[in-house]
């Protein structure tokens, strides 16, 4: 039995989605409700010179994170405010602090992501936020009024040594944010594409609160965001320095009644990830009996998962368009999709676009037009396989 990775306590099986690429099965420990992987690739295998992920990609991110930053930090910011984000990528959000003056230090372990964050002449630390570092983070950059994360918490197998690193370079009355995918959405939609190597865990509200209680950190307050098909953000602070929020004990209230501490939920999202694997994989051999051609929207992460768990391949989908220049060339993992840009998708008269990129659809929608107003058919796989009624896009 594979034990929880922070409480060490036993744990029962969700769903085993088969030999990936890199990821495996899914458990759920019914000691601190936390939903995870059982098998990762260590942090230093994933965020490689070569990450291939920038935020930056898509224009509602940016405006996300903009929004993010003034309204979490630089409205309430004074002249010595300190602010640490860990995992900042291609430095989204650190341009706006740069913008407004706010004295910050971006972390982030991939080199490309750096690479991009530096060359916009942001200051950033290459190098993993952990203990490790924690001792010469502290002593070059001093002690943090916030430290922030976004889609960063959920990909560090040690949580553990992750809030003991926080609570070193934390001030006393500083915050600790981060936002992730949420466990309460994921759930809802079954949009079980979340689940792959780098989602090491996802997070309830109830699976955060509990966690902390092992640290000298509690959680006070929460904010539902709709980024990434629905994420939490998780607002912090040391023990004793702020009740919780009425929203919060109004949030745990919410997860107990959904069952979110209880197994048989995580059962039927087992039995759901099957019936949409059977629906997805019925639909793209249809279209193939049919000689139609299919293509996919966004070589996302997210895919990774479908693609391998439904057995879906080159056969099937003939390419996959992303505007990543990083990736275009390559192939997806473990099924050897080409992935190729957008205009070479539409080269291809597609009958159906699958959209695997479906939590940037409504920024998608909008600005392209071969998506909006070709005779091709969009596939959406959540929350249910179905082709769309494109006059209601
Ligand atoms: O947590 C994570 C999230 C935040 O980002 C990481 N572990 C990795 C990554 O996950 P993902 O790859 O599933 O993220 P996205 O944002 O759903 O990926 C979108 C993909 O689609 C990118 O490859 C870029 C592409 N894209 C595109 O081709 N046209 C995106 C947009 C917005 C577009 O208009
Ligand atoms: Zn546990």
């Amino acid at each position: 039995m594979d034990l929880c990775r922070v409480c060490r306590e036993g744990t029962e099986l969700v769903i085993d989605l088969g030999l990936m690429p890199r990821a495996n099965a899914t458990v759920f420990c019914s000691n601190c409700y936390l939903f995870q992987l059982t098998e990762s690739p260590k942090p230093t295998e994933l965020f490689t010179a070569e990450y291939p992920f920038f935020t930056g990609m898509s224009k509602s991110m940016i405006e996300h994170f903009r929004e993010f930053a003034i309204s979490e930090v630089i409205e309430t910011a004074s002249s010595s405010t300190k602010v640490i984000e860990i995992g900042s990528n291609d430095g989204t959000f650190l341009k706006v602090l740069h913008e407004a003056g706010i004295t910050y230090l971006g972390i982030d372990p991939s080199e490309s992501a750096i690479k991009k964050a530096k060359s916009a002449g942001l200051n950033c630390f290459h190098g993993f936020f952990d203990l490790e570092n924690i001792n010469f983070l502290q002593s070059s950059f001093g002690m943090a009024d916030y430290v922030i994360g976004a889609n960063v918490v959920c990909h560090i197998p040690d949580l553990l040594d992750f809030f003991e690193a926080v609570s070193r370079i934390l001030k006393e009355d500083g915050t600790l944010i981060f936002e992730e995918p949420y466990l309460g959405d994921m759930l809802k939609l079954g949009s079980y594409d979340q689940i792959y190597d780098e989602h090491v865990f996802i997070f309830s509200v109830l699976a955060v609160d509990k966690i902390l209680e092992r640290t000298d950190l509690e959680l006070i307050d929460i904010k539902h965001q709709e980024t990434h098909g629905g994420s939490m953000r998780y607002i912090i602070k040391r023990r004793g320095v702020a009740g919780k929020s009425t929203q919060l004990q109004e949030m745990l209230k919410v997860e107990l009644e959904l069952g979110l501490d209880k197994m048989e939920t995580f059962i039927n999202f087992a039995e759901t990830c099957m019936g949409k694997r059977e629906a997805f994989s019925n639909l793209l051999h249809f279209l193939k009996s049919e000689k139609k051609i299919v293509v996919g929207y966004g070589a996302t992460s997210k895919s990774t998962t479908i693609l391998n768990f439904c057995n879906v391949d080159n056969s099937l989908i003939k390419a996959i368009g992303d505007s990543t220049p990083e990736k275009v060339g390559k192939f997806t993992p473990g099924t050897q999709i080409p992935i190729v840009t957008h205009e070479e998708v539409r080269s291809l008269n597609p009958d159906y676009i699958v959209m695997f990129a479906w939590n940037h659809f409504n920024e998608i929608v909008i600005k392209d037009k071969f998506i909006r107003d070709s005779g091709a058919k969009v596939i959406s796989i959540v929350p249910n396989i179905s082709i769309l009624d494109k006059s209601n896009v």
